[in-house]
């Protein structure tokens, strides 16, 4: 913190504002209109690493990752007009998962401002719907509050996206301004009373289940949890692809809710009679479509914890709506005396023997490339704190059915299904975690939206290991066409290049894998090759999930 402060240029003051709130990655492709802001990064070079990507929504998807492992802000920085348009969709995830992001984008000349000038766009109104907050700093007096005040909103509540429009000619203004201290996170605690009514309904529950998940985790939120539920033997599901929050083989976890979700696990929650909700949205795939719970009050009683005050409530009517951080409610229930729970013993014991059995593989699936074998070797070789990244698609049913998450930060991936983020969060979760093994999951669909962030990590040596699962079309899509309009294929086909000769030409290790047998050793090949590597698994078409297969899909739908 600058007491007497010297003159500074806009850029300056910004990123020594970035210093003091912590940031020790940026995020960018670059823009003429914020190279104030690039010199001043490359002055802080010993404090803050500059990982310069090849496309926006890869830098975006980085910092959003960066947003999920640290639970502080990404940074992302772009240019105005072109560079956030394409950063969008890296935004719009951070919203939908509740992920702390500052987005910095450089923008237009102050005098030239509304003029529809040079790549201009008005980013309060482009960026409402993605971000938590909007603002333009207008004077670089102003950075060290304004930067402060979007971490504050970033960190606080429901954590999410925020945004500065950086003028460019108010970066290089030179002003004489102090700085101001760190931000600090403000959560929401639990209201009095709201524990007792927890456990009272807890105490006349039959079948009480936990669904865990959303945004504002830590370590200690998941040691809370744990105690939590195995005090009161609650049987503990996962929000979609908010697997790790809790150990995978604890007798009380029963599974992923989500695409790809067991039958048993929504039979499951049919059955229960009282549902509490852990920081998860009770979003439309947790919830199978809203089908799972029926809004606006569904028949299981609930407790839904969030920490946005608008969300219990919002669109089921929750018996006890508690607004907190899950750190501040999960520290108060670990603390709960606990309920006699021997009524439900053979309910949660049921719970978890449903898991357990939906990890053994559907039989009669085709192909020389089994899917279930690869995960079943993933399982058996990779360490408890090994990090897995998905992108979207019907490839990442296999993780989130067959692989067993035991620690927290160990699963990446885009709650609002958006394709191209297997890639750039593997890079990002290598980057903050050297120590860690990380495997990114991308199907062909999406390895060619943010592949080529390849170049990122060889130019930066970050050397994740990359899956790329070919079936050589957007299988999911192919999946609904087939059960919508059986027959009628329309773009949903793609021609594919060799995805291991494609790797190389960027410098990467890349091998093609056609047989179960060819893949323990080309995995431990590319764990081992000292650089980024991308394995191609070239599965059976017909193969379209864990579950069943195309043709089956097709006859369903012809027989009507
Ligand atoms: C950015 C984005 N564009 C389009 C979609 C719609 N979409 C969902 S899954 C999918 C196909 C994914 O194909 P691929 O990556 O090959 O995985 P597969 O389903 O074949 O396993 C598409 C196009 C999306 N979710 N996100
Ligand atoms: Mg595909």
């Amino acid at each position: 913190m600058t007491d007497s402060p010297a003159p500074r240029t806009g850029g300056q003051v910004l990123i020594d504002a970035l210093k003091i709130h912590g940031v020790d990655t940026v995020f960018c492709v670059p823009g003429e209109s914020y190279l104030a802001a690039l010199d001043a990064l490359a002055g802080a070079g010993n404090q803050i690493r500059t990982i310069t990507c090849r496309q926006e929504g890869g830098a975006a998807y980085m910092a959003e990752a960066y947003g999920k492992l640290t639970g502080k802000p990404g940074v992302v920085m772009v240019t105005r007009g072109p560079g956030a348009c394409n950063a969008s969709v890296g935004v719009h995830t951070g919203f939908q998962d509740s992920t702390p992001m500052l987005v910095l984008i450089g923008q237009v000349a102050r005098d030239t401002e509304y003029r529809e000038a040079f790549q201009e766009i008005d980013y309060h109104t482009f960026y409402a719907p993605l971000c938590k907050w909007v603002a333009q700093v207008e004077s670089a007096r102003r950075l060290p509050e304004l930067v402060s005040q979007a971490f504050h909103r970033a960190c606080s509540g429901r954590t999410g996206p925020v945004a500065l429009s950086l003028p460019e000619d108010m970066l290089t203004e030179t002003v004489t301004v102090a700085d101001t201290r760190a931000y600090q996170r403000v959560q929401p605690g639990v209201e009095q009373g709201a524990m007792d009514r927890v456990r009272t309904l807890l105490a006349a529950a039959q079948r009480p289940l936990v669904i865990a998940g959303g945004g504002g985790w830590s370590q200690a939120a998941c040691a809370d949890l744990r105690r939590f539920v195995e005090a009161n033997n609650l049987p503990t599901g996962a929000a979609f692809r908010n697997q790790d929050r809790l150990d995978n083989h604890h007798a009380n976890y029963i599974g992923p809710f989500g695409v790809g979700a067991s039958p048993a696990i929504g039979k499951l929650i049919g059955e229960a009679d009282l549902v509490i909700a852990i920081g998860a949205r009770l979003g439309e795939a947790t919830t199978q479509g809203y089908t799972l719970l029926t809004p606006p009050c569904a028949r299981q009683k609930l407790v839904h914890v969030h920490p946005d005050p608008s969300e219990p409530g919002r669109v089921y009517q929750a018996d006890v709506p508690i607004c907190a951080s899950v750190e501040c409610f999960l520290r108060e229930a670990a603390a709960m005396t606990p309920v006699d729970h021997g009524g439900w013993g053979e309910w949660s014991s049921r719970a978890r023997a449903a898991y357990l059995d939906d990890l053994e593989p559907t039989p009669g699936l085709p192909g020389d490339l089994d899917m279930a074998a690869v995960m079943a070797h993933l399982r058996a070789c990779l360490p408890a704190n090994a990090i897995l990244t998905t992108d979207a698609g019907n490839f990442s049913t296999w993780m989130h059915r067959f692989y067993q998450y035991q620690s927290f930060p160990s699963q990446l991936g885009p709650t609002n299904g958006s394709m191209g983020y297997g890639v750039p969060a593997a890079i990002t979760a290598r980057l903050v975690h050297p120590d860690r093994p990380v495997v990114g999951f991308v199907g062909d669909g999406g390895m060619l939206m943010t592949g080529q962030e390849i170049a990122t990590a060889v130019h930066h040596n970050i050397d994740p290991v990359i899956l790329v699962i070919n079936n050589n079309m957007y299988g999911t899509i192919r999946m609904h066409q087939e059960r919508d309009y059986p027959d009628h294929v329309h773009a949903t086909s793609l021609s594919n290049p060799d995805f291991a000769t494609w790797a190389q030409s960027f410098g990467a290790h890349g091998e093609c894998v056609t047989r179960t047998e060819e893949f323990a050793p080309a995995f431990e090949r590319a764990l081992n090759a000292g650089k980024v590597a991308v394995i191609e698994l070239r599965i059976d078409p017909d193969v379209i999930s864990t579950r069943t297969t195309l043709s089956a899909v097709r006859e369903r739908a012809l027989r009507g």
